[in-house]
């Protein structure tokens, strides 16, 4: 599907200077009158926006989770953590998620560990969310891309310390200390983030969802512990050597452990994440070469997950029944420039990554832990080269139009009972582009229309995996193998937008449609396989977004969301799509106290996959509520979500296959939080 290029910027803690968001110095100015016009008048119609002030009150876990409240993005989760991102139904490799341009795969195959998982919150301060197959400076993200960008030391000495406690003994602390000089800059930061296994509405724990015959049910000690436990450290370094140039390169460790997924029939133990990123960008290099950027960047996770935590481990000598020992590597580089050509400008860059994933699973029902190479050490590599020229045709309208071509190639290095020489290396060809167009008939008014081909090479999981099933009386597990005759996924997507907006009231609606060919489908395939196969598929959707100021300090805000997907060969709704959904929200807001009530809201889920045993979701409405205070460098939020205590499942995070244990999962009960932060 295409979905018109939607920018969400969300400003995230950190920068929290107590200027007003979005650089206006007027202080008098109400924050969120402030915040109207900026989405009104000063992003394009393109763009949505979460706030550096939404983001700083809310009790978001991570950057899924803080996405949750853009339009047409919805999060999958596992467990109280890792929450993985979705845009408009299209999900892992489907979209990119980057940080300062770097890309990252998780390790887990269950995908225990989403690319924004290995994000800390503090380390970043802006997010664009660009809907639909319209970024053609990266490969991939045919169904939109998350670009994150961390936080750059201010000039002099400064600090950041935010500290949130809540329901569960939950705790998420940062603190980042920065100091920028003339020439160099630097800043450090750490993080930590803890939590007790949440309870749902009906009192129970998410972790008492199995039956007390279930192998799958979390041991008694381990029902009531830790559902996560991460620290996080980084460090970025910032050389100025004149105005116009810039060189960086920043470090970040994270240590995951003891991260329960009730979802899954196994817990993660133990990942850790090692990131390095380099750049170096000249502004006004020439008449004609307006920037050039230069890109370098490495990363690397190991993965360790068990049933250790499970009855299925109890009485074992190993101390599991089973285990995945996995581990990912991607490095790239990237040239990119900007010329001015004509009246326009012309983006323009070639890049280069390589993604190695090798994942290693044990059991004792297979062979008496025989180990099997399930993800068997593969690499793909991918080059590419793209042109975008934008150029104003008149006062009231903007073209731009692009395109990219990529080559990319997997192997796969080891075998398995599935790969073997004869089908262990495949390649793809892709081609990429766009044209979209803004026009601004009046004052207030924008409307935009895209049109744009996307594609993705299908990743090592789809191509290789090998998990054979296991079959014994009274047991029966799927196996699950890849598919090396997989093609590359094409969407030609149309977009269309229109905003409207007023000093005191914006809005803002959206509608993609999206016509996909060899759209990769998980299937089951025999009572004993599932895996992956090429459909047609169509997918479309709508947003709406607005926001109006009351008299007396008051506003109002609402958003809906929905997508439609179906596979065109069986005609069967797609899987994992989610249902309509929207917000309602009144607050009081005088700039200095403020109070508000949202209420959540998602209708039932009946269009599920029925090849899948997908199971349809209720709908609920839930309701949240918060408040605090500004007060020079020192905020201070508190709030309490879900009030009513209901028993709720979100339509996505309980059925998400592969490896789903077929439990569900419920969203948490009442829940409070406090957070208390300072920056100077
Ligand atoms: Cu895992």
């Amino acid at each position: 599907m295409k979905s018109r290029q939607l920018l969400a910027g969300v400003l995230l803690a950190g920068t929290m200077t107590g200027v007003p968001a979005f650089g206006s110095d007027n202080t008098d100015n109400n924050l969120i009158l402030d915040e109207i016009v900026v989405r009104g008048e000063k992003e394009s119609p393109r763009e949505e926006s979460l706030t550096i002030r939404e983001v700083r009150e809310s009790p978001a876990r991570d950057i899924g989770e803080a996405l949750k409240t853009v339009e047409g993005v919805s999060i999958v989760h596992k467990g109280a953590i890792a929450n993985d991102v979705v845009i408009r139904g299209f999900q892992k490799d489907n979209i990119n998620v980057f940080l300062d341009g770097e890309r990252i795969h998780g390790a887990c195959p269950s995908r225990m560990d989403p690319p924004a998982f290995h994000y800390d919150f503090a380390e970043v301060e802006q997010i664009k969310v660009i809907k639909g197959p319209y970024d053609l400076a990266n490969p991939g993200g045919l169904g939109g891309v998350v670009e994150a960008r961390s936080k750059k030391p201010k000039k002099g000495f400064g600090a950041d310390v935010s500290v949130t406690g809540g329901s569960y003994d939950s705790v998420n602390a940062s603190a980042v200390g920065s100091y920028g000089g003339e020439k160099f800059d630097g800043l450090l930061g750490y993080a930590y983030k803890f939590s007790r296994v949440p309870t749902s509405g009906d009192g129970k724990l998410i972790t008492d969802i199995y039956p007390a015959t279930s192998k799958n049910r979390y041991r008694d000690n381990d029902k009531d512990s830790t559902a996560y436990s991460i620290n996080s450290a980084w460090t970025r370094l910032g050389f100025t050597p004149s105005e116009n140039s810039r060189m960086e390169v920043g470090y970040s460790l994270q240590e995951a452990l003891h991260v329960l997924y009730p979802f899954l029939l196994m817990d993660g133990t133990d990942d850790t994440t090692n990131r390095v990123n380099w750049s170096y960008t000249a502004a006004k290099v020439s008449p004609l070469l307006k920037e050039i950027r230069l890109q370098g960047y490495w990363n690397h996770i190991t993965h360790l997950m068990s049933d250790k935590y499970r009855v299925s481990s109890l009485d074992i000598p190993h101390g599991y029944s089973m285990q995945t020992n996995a581990d990912t590597m991607v490095y790239g580089a990237k040239i990119n420039g900007t010329l001015a050509v004509g009246s326009g400008d012309l983006k323009t860059g070639i890049d280069y990554y390589n993604r190695n994933w090798n994942a290693t699973n044990v059991r004792k029902m297979y062979m008496n832990y025989l180990p099997v190479r399930m993800i068997p050490d593969v690499s793909i590599g991918n080059l590419g080269l793209f042109g975008e020229y934008t150029i104003p045709l008149g006062e009231t309208v903007k073209l731009t139009a692009g395109v990219r071509g990529d080559l990319a190639w997997a192997e796969a290095d080891s075998s398995n009972s599935y790969v073997t020489p004869q089908n262990n290396s495949t390649d793809f060809k892709t081609v990429n582009a766009n044209v979209q167009l803004t026009y601004t008939p009046l004052k207030g008014l924008e409307t935009y229309v895209g049109f744009g081909r996307g594609s993705r090479t299908p990743d090592p999981q789809e191509l290789y995996i090998d998990l054979p099933a296991i079959v014994m009386p009274g047991v029966v597990n799927p196996g699950q193998r890849g598919n090396t005759d997989l093609k590359a996924t094409v969407n030609h997507q149309f977009d269309l937008g229109l905003k409207y907006n007023t000093e005191t009231f914006f809005i803002n609606g959206s509608f993609f449609y999206s016509d996909l060919s060899d759209y990769v489908n998980y299937y089951q395939a025999s009572p004993t396989l599932k895996s992956y196969r090429n459909i047609d598929a169509t997918m479309w959707g709508y947003e709406v977004g607005s926001q109006v100021a009351l008299p007396r300090d008051f506003f109002l805000k609402g958003s809906l969301s929905y997508t439609w997907g179906d596979n065109d060969d069986t005609h069967a709704p797609l899987s994992e799509i989610p249902p309509l959904r929207g917000t309602v929200g009144v607050r009081y807001d005088d700039n200095l106290y403020f109070v508000e009530v949202a209420e959540n809201l998602s209708s039932r889920q009946e269009r599920v996959d029925r090849n899948l045993q997908e199971q349809s979701t209720a709908g609920y409405a839930t309701t949240d509520i918060k408040g605090g205070f500004r007060f020079k460098a020192l905020s201070v939020f508190a709030g309490v979500n879900n009030l009513l205590d209901k028993q709720y499942y979100n339509y996505l995070s309980y059925l998400r296959d592969p490896f789903a244990s077929g439990a569900k999962v419920p969203e948490n009960g009442r829940n409070y939080y406090i957070t208390a932060q300072y920056t100077f």
